[in-house]
């Protein structure tokens, strides 16, 4: 009889039994976040259906204006959460503010989630690939109390768990644990996530650069001089390296994450900070990443080692292939050395 594939609960079972301690919070919140996903996805799946993609006359903490598709999954997550009584409260995209779940079942919690309910959400009008991100933190104040923002500004580095759900030509959910980093896709035939993509690495050497080359002028000459490099070296090697650009950062990670390459969003002038959001968006991948042997930093550091101020702060962010990332950095600290971006014996 053929062997069925494992599905989320029976893979997370088979975790919990190394872990006789283990009181199976995690688990539950991450079966929690597959069933919002599940939903989240029939909706997007309809997307064509008029008012799921329109805008609103909302804006989030993005300043992005709000879909009724971002609400519709902002509010999902929020309810399987607060139902799963392993959640003391979040921060999401959606919100200004953290939402402490204060009641006795959730003051008890051991666990704190930040998430983007859908990230690149402008896609859908276009049927892009779209995507969830989300992190899972242990808290730090003493459970039987309400949470507060000291649960949730904590480094990237002491997240208990991250990953994301993809919503492209299959749905995937993806999430690291110390250890390691395991892909789900869902089969939509029975409703379950099914182990697709068992420890999952990051290719230590990658060939694709992923990057908004409209603002090349913008990114400063050592990032600058980075990508030329590589253009450079396709003059001598045609083809060697490749641009590839969704525009949607779950796409642009995921394919990052499976194939190798390096995903580059610099500061620019109108993003004087970065673009993306260290907490939600740029740590739970920095982690994921990490987690399957890549890297992480936002130019100079560690994504990981930041330690937040604002849980909706954003940061400039270079993620993927080892190799790729530690040979950008050698560009940055040579610029910041010597004034110019391209360091001498810089072999690709
Ligand atoms: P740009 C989508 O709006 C998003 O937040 C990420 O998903 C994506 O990587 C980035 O912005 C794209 O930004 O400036 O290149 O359009």
């Amino acid at each position: 009889m053929k062997q069925e594939k494992m599905t989320l609960d029976e893979f997370r079972l088979s975790e919990l039994r190394l872990y006789p301690n283990a009181t199976g919070e995690l688990s539950n919140l991450l079966r929690e976040i597959g069933l919002a996903a599940k939903r989240i996805y029939s909706v997007i799946s309809r997307n064509g259906e008029p008012g799921i993609s329109d805008s609103t006359d909302m804006r989030n903490t993005s300043g992005e204006i709000v879909k009724p598709l971002d609400r519709y999954a902002h509010q999902e997550l929020l309810t399987v959460l607060k139902h799963s009584l392993s959640c003391a409260g979040i921060v999401s995209e959606e919100e200004e503010n953290i939402l402490v779940f204060n009641n006795k079942g959730n003051n008890n919690s051991r666990y704190v989630v930040m998430f983007d309910p859908i990230d690149g959400s402008s896609n859908c009008n276009n049927c892009m690939t779209v995507g969830t991100i989300f992190g899972i933190y242990r808290r730090c104040t003493e459970a039987g109390t309400p949470c507060s923002a000291k649960d949730f500004l904590q480094t990237g580095r002491n997240l208990a768990a991250a990953g994301y759900i993809i919503y492209g030509v299959s749905t995937m959910m993806v999430y690291a644990t110390k250890r390691g980093v395991n892909g789900f896709t869902l089969d939509p035939s029975i409703g379950e996530f099914c182990l697709s993509h068992p420890a999952i690495r990051c290719p230590e050497a990658g060939r694709i650069y992923s990057v908004n080359e409209s603002n090349i002028l913008n990114f400063g000459s050592a990032v600058g001089q980075y990508i030329k490099s590589m253009q450079q070296y396709n003059l001598a090697y045609p083809g060697f390296f490749t641009a590839r650009y969704v525009g949607s950062m779950v796409a642009d990670l995921h394919r990052t994450l499976l194939e190798g390459g390096i995903f580059l969003y610099p500061a620019t002038e109108d993003h004087q900070d970065g673009k993306l959001r260290l907490m939600y968006e740029c740590n739970p991948f920095a982690f994921i990443f990490e987690a399957a042997g890549g890297m992480a930093i936002d130019g100079y550091r560690e994504i990981l080692s930041i330690a937040p101020v604002n849980i909706h702060q954003r940061t400039p962010l270079f993620i993927g292939s080892r190799d790729m990332v530690t040979r950008l950095s050698r560009f940055i600290k040579y610029e910041n050395r010597t004034g110019s971006g391209y360091p001498p014996t810089c072999s690709t």
